[in-house]
């Protein structure tokens, strides 16, 4: 396991690193989790990218399949992990990436208005307080595909 995560930080490496700073605000890789049927609840990752020179704060975001959409951070209480919602949104510095992934930052997908298959993409967007939102095509990934490219 060692091995792959460190072949996956070095292909995140060479996809994302030494780049100059993009100007604008970006997410990459992002992705939510196939779910079963009469399951309305999935969860979204990604890495957002602030290549402004300026603080950012992700306050929010949206997609059409979700009835609403909660950012939460996941907390270890005392060895009990439990996701907390949190409303203010995530601060994201200038010129830093902050990453959405299991067990640490992510977005719930409420209320969703249809189940969500492996393979699909579906749209997010992702909201900046006053500054324009920005919409990604999250790759939908089964239980499998969840552990190999994003299971951490
Ligand atoms: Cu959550």
């Amino acid at each position: 396991m060692k091995h792959f995560s460190l072949l996956a930080a070095l292909a995140a490496l060479a996809a994302c690193g030494g780049r100059p700073p993009s100007g604008m605000v970006a997410v990459h890789d992002g992705w939510a989790r196939e779910t079963t049927a009469g399951v309305i609840v999935s969860a979204g990752y990604g890495r957002i990218e602030n290549g402004t020179g300026q603080d950012v704060r992700m306050t929010g975001a949206d997609t059409p399949v979700a009835g609403r959409v909660e950012i939460h951070n996941v907390t270890d209480d005392d060895g009990v992990m439990r996701m907390r919602p949190l409303p203010e949104g995530i601060d994201i510095p200038a010129g830093e990436t902050v990453e959405l992934r299991p067990g640490s930052y992510h977005l719930m997908l409420l209320d969703l208005n249809r189940p969500l298959r492996g393979g699909e993409r579906i749209p997010v967007t992702f909201r900046f307080g006053t500054g324009a939102p920005v919409t990604a095509s999250f790759e939908v990934r089964n239980a499998a595909q969840a552990a190999q490219g994003g299971g951490q």
